[in-house]
């Protein structure tokens, strides 16, 4: 009804927002942590929130936090990014006013930006869920073990296209895989902490083999002589370099830094808003299906 909406708390003013940039700013350097930084699973976090988006539904996204409850906290697509929210509390602590399902996400794009990509643009408002009864299903993030043909799949449920696909794989420059959760291991470039497009460039220029780790699972690697580093991508990684209509912008990405910041910074920002109606004058969020009862 319209006395809902109007209930509807305000969305955060830009120097609330500020306040909660900078203390994000501030976690990001973790010396005992991966790489020092808490940047890329923070990145992965705000993906992993709203990558669960079914446009024929209109169910999942990133409004809600289901991550918060064990169903899709605990789903082992999600496996890891228990650290990211833990990260994340002290800002919470701080800042009670604030969403979990806004933190996630503006926590991303706070970290992107810190480490050296392009300006993702995001708006506040998201409400979280009061219960676990509209949590979206498992399954719905994309396999790495799989092709091109399920990557559409999975992205096209999004509203994504191939383009898309292959802009939003660029932040595969960051952070790294974990044996203990993905069952996949190491990093796709040999600075994972700082944004780039070098991603692109490596799946295009070296020489990708075959890998079965100890615990069965396939990946690709490069060992690089030079550094004695040993890089890796996944099976999806490589399919978009593959796959005829996905392949050019991977080129084009290789070749032109400022396409790919530009393209990322649309994408990734489109990402963050699926499933969110807003009020277009105000910014004010509608969604009213977080609510006890629908
Ligand atoms: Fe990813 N990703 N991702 N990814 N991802 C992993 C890590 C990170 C896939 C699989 C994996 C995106 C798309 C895909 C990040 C961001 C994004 C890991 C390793 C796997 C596996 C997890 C672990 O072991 O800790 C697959 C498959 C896809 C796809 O099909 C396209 C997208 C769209 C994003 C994004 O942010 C826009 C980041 C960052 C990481 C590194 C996390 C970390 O802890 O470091």
């Amino acid at each position: 009804s319209t006395s809902e909406n109007t209930e509807r708390p305000a969305p955060p003013t830009d120097s609330q927002l500020e306040a909660v940039r900078e203390d994000i700013l501030a976690l990001l350097k973790q010396p005992d942590y991966d790489d020092g930084s808490a940047g890329p699973v923070l990145v992965r976090l705000a993906w992993h929130s709203a990558g669960t988006y079914d446009k024929d539904t209109d169910t999942g996204g990133s409004n809600g936090a289901g991550m918060r409850y064990p169903y899709e906290g605990e789903d082992p697509a999600n496996a890891g990014l228990e650290h990211a929210r833990l990260f994340l509390e002290v800002v919470k602590k701080k800042h009670p006013w604030i969403t979990y399902s806004d933190l996630w996400t503006l926590a991303g794009v706070v970290a992107v930006k810190a480490m050296g990509g392009p300006d993702v643009p995001w708006q506040g408002g998201r409400t979280d869920f009061v219960d676990d009864s509209k949590l979206p299903p498992r399954g719905r993030l994309p396999d790495a073990a799989q092709g091109a043909d399920h990557l559409r799949h999975i992205f096209n449920r999004m509203g994504f296209n191939d383009q898309e696909i292959v802009a939003l794989s660029g932040a595969h420059n960051l952070g790294r895989c974990h044996i203990d959760r993905s069952g996949f291991d190491g990093a796709w470039v040999n600075s994972p902490t700082r944004f780039s497009n070098q991603y692109f460039r490596l799946i295009r220029n070296l020489e990708w083999k075959p890998k079965v780790l100890t615990n069965g699972v396939k990946q690709f690697t490069y060992y690089d002589e030079d550094t004695e580093t040993e890089l890796m991508m996944l099976p999806t990684d490589l399919a978009i370099n593959q796959d005829p209509s996905m392949e050019p912008w991977v080129a084009a990405y290789a070749e032109d830094k400022d396409r790919f910041y530009a393209d990322f910074a649309a994408v990734f920002g489109k990402l963050l808003e699926l499933g969110i109606k807003r009020d277009s004058a105000t910014g004010h969020i509608l969604n009213t299906d977080n609510e006890k009862g629908g």
